[in-house]
């Protein structure tokens, strides 16, 4: 293994400061927890098998439509992203793979980068394709769509890409191809509704029969943006729909911020894994649309209920649930590093209060029609801080205890500006 970004002793050193407290805090926890008969230390397991995948695009500062503002340090290409991700995991602990977008990530050799990946602690997670943008020298536009296109050619350019994107995913063994496309309208008239799916689907199916068979291809449904008229898989509705007709490894997967403001999120989670169509989640938050905001900064308690209804699927397993968890945000204004640091602790944290609701006072409420014990038995997990829970597992696995003051000690990026070239400006995603 090639040496970790961040100093281990350097690690080791704040938490032996941090110990103390920490144990206090969490014994004090588990008296609390044992009054109502949970094990602490149960909880603390579940959390300790906890990972969410990070985006390899989400490791660059990001940028809206108006404005990207690099900041010195930040990565260009993938090696230096997978650098930055072993960063988030040698001290969360929670976060050991990262997706890969392609193009952007190409390298010309994946074995390799596989290798590179391992060295730094680091696996693959679901593959992601883009026909959302044109490439240099890329033969067919996707101005007009992609799978969806009206022209035959652009419709195989995009299957092509996709399959490629297979190919590259085997290499890195990844199981999951995750497929967005910003297919759609801006105009009433400019393309037939039904049609575009029509083609979308015949499209969409080409990929299907070229998955390895331990693969799933995971679908990901958006509102709009681009397109902002009619988008083509525009909500969970038409998502279902495509999964059912491609076949059983086809799975539907939510972006939490792919939806219309105030959506019942994760009454959408609870009718997809009804129908075992549940394949998994990019978190994020959101206030007015795809704002791709830090998971749990603008809705943790949305976020909570989500993973209370993946507990409750849990308990009634439908076919193959197996949820993928991934980040997929854009950090406009801070250090992306410290963003999914934060995001990351986010999420586990409401997983972790989904553990903690008394399941029992909660299914024998909701028989009885009360109301009031229904939602105080989510209440009551809700409201418990289980930050102890979450660093004591981190510290566990060799994490750190304070996740961004050691981040901050380290001086990683003021490092990286010295080595990394500079970014140019512009605007976009990456
Ligand atoms: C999209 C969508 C996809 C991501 C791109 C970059 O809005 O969320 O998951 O691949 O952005
Ligand atoms: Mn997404
Ligand atoms: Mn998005």
């Amino acid at each position: 293994m090639t040496e970790l970004p961040i100093s281990a002793d350097l690690i080791a050193e704040r938490n032996a400061l941090h110990a103390e407290a920490l144990e206090e805090d969490y014994a004090a926890l588990g008296r609390k927890l044992s009054r109502t008969g949970i094990d602490i230390d149960a909880i603390k397991d579940r959390v300790a098998g906890f990972s969410v995948a990070v985006p390899s695009w989400g490791a660059g500062r990001g940028g809206t439509r108006f404005a990207k503002f690099p900041i010195a340090g930040e990565p260009t290409n993938i090696h230096e992203k997978l650098e930055d991700c072993a960063v988030i995991q040698q001290l969360s602990r929670v976060t050991p793979r990262v997706s890969p977008h392609f193009p952007w990530d190409k390298v010309s050799d994946f074995t390799a980068l596989r290798e590179e990946a391992a060295a730094l602690g680091l696996g693959w997670d679901a593959v992601n394709s883009n026909t959302f943008q044109d490439q240099v020298g890329q033969a067919h536009t996707y101005a007009n769509g992609s799978l969806s296109a009206q022209d035959a050619a652009t419709r195989q350019q995009a299957v092509d890409h996709n399959i490629e994107c297979i190919e590259i995913g085997r290499q890195l063994g990844s199981t999951d191809l995750t497929v967005w496309v910003g297919d759609g309208t801006n105009f009433p008239g400019q393309q037939d509704l039904g049609r575009s799916l029509d083609r979308y689907l015949e499209a969409a199916s080409k990929i299907y029969a070229a998955l390895p068979d331990d693969w799933r291809m995971l679908l990901e449904h958006k509102m709009f943006e681009p397109a902002f008229y009619s988008t083509v898989i525009s909500d969970w509705g038409s998502s279902i729909l495509a999964a059912q007709e491609l076949g059983p490894k086809a799975k539907c997967l939510v972006d939490l911020g792919h939806h219309a403001p105030n959506v019942n999120i994760e009454q959408i989670v609870a009718r997809l894994h009804r129908f075992g169509k549940l394949g998994g989640f990019h978190f994020n938050d959101s206030k007015y649309g795809d704002d791709d905001l830090d998971s749990g900064s603008i809705n943790p308690h949305q976020l909570f209920l989500v993973f209370n209804e993946l507990v409750e699927a849990e308990l009634n397993p439908r076919d193959g649930f197996n949820p993928s968890y991934m980040i997929d945000q854009s950090h406009n204004v801070t250090d992306p590093i410290e963003s999914m640091l934060s995001s990351a602790e986010t999420i586990t944290q409401c997983f972790a209060k989904a553990q903690l609701v008394d399941r029992a006072a909660l299914h024998a409420a909701q028989e009885a029609n009360d109301t009031m014990m229904a939602f105080q038995a989510l209440r009551r997990a809700y409201n418990v801080d289980v930050a102890p829970i979450l660093a004591k597992a981190r510290m566990e696995a060799g994490g750190a205890i304070d996740v961004l003051e050691a981040y901050r000690l380290s001086q990683y990026r003021g490092r990286k500006a010295q080595e990394r070239k500079a970014v140019g400006l512009g605007a976009g995603i990456v």
